[in-house]
């Protein structure tokens, strides 16, 4: 039996590969496994049969037998620690990449959610012009501190890991504000993360799945 996940029926995002499934379902391609989608829509992310998975009515879910997880990080740390390719071999190596994805989760990426609710959720409030600027100062404040440890290497600590693949995934919410262009070396960062086969396959999948979903979901 394959994993099963779930996703966005039809993402708010129209298939750019921002909603949460799209980290899970890149882990699920580094690692070569194969997996099934549950997709839901707004209304069933609220019924019971969906809050006995997901406390909080969200996607995504990952469910394996007689498993199942919430939470992006424990899905694909979990992913990560039973699947070979995701997290180096030495015992220190790994805790180094496993502190990077908390880093992405507990550090970067916070300043940009909010930076995203302002744009989209208080751009009508009469504060928000007096706001925002101090929002994306924190923002690039943080960038600026990745990008001066990133310098010029490829991945976060050595090789290519989770770590890389959740900070990758965070910094992408940033890509059409145009703060990401100001570090020339997390644009490239980002880039190669995306230019990862597992990543495109990830990335069609969830773009067919958008695609294919019906216009009006309840
Ligand atoms: N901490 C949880 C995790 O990491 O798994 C957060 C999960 C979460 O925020 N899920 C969102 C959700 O289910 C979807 S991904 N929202 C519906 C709800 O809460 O009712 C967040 C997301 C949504 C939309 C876009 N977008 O349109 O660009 C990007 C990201």
């Amino acid at each position: 039996m394959k994993p099963v996940i779930t996703a966005f029926e039809r993402s708010p995002d129209g298939g750019k590969g921002l909603a949460r499934d799209m980290r899970v379902r890149w882990a699920l391609e580094e690692v070569g496994q194969p997996y099934d989608v549950r997709a839901l829509s707004f209304r069933q992310m609220k019924e019971p049969a969906h809050l006995a998975l997901h406390p909080f009515g969200q996607i995504p879910t990952y469910e394996d037998g007689d498993l199942a997880l919430f939470e992006t990080g424990a899905i694909v740390f979990h992913l990560a620690e039973r699947h070979a390719g995701l997290l180096p071999d030495d015992a220190i190596a790994r805790s180094r990449a496993i502190m990077w994805m908390f880093a992405a989760l507990n550090t970067v990426e916070p300043p940009i959610l909010e930076f995203a609710n302002a744009r989209i959720f208080e751009s009508d409030k009469p504060w928000n012009s007096e706001r925002l600027p101090l929002v994306v100062e924190r923002v690039r404040a943080r960038l600026q501190q990745l990008s001066a440890r990133l310098g010029t290497a490829d991945w976060l600590d050595g090789a290519f890991s989770v770590a890389d693949l959740m900070m990758v995934s965070v910094l992408l919410r940033l890509k059409p504000s145009g703060l990401l262009g100001e570090f020339p070396n997390l644009s490239a960062y980002v880039a190669r993360g995306e230019e990862r086969p597992a990543y495109k396959r990830a990335f069609v999948a969830q773009l067919e799945a958008f695609n294919s979903a019906p216009k009006a979901s309840g």
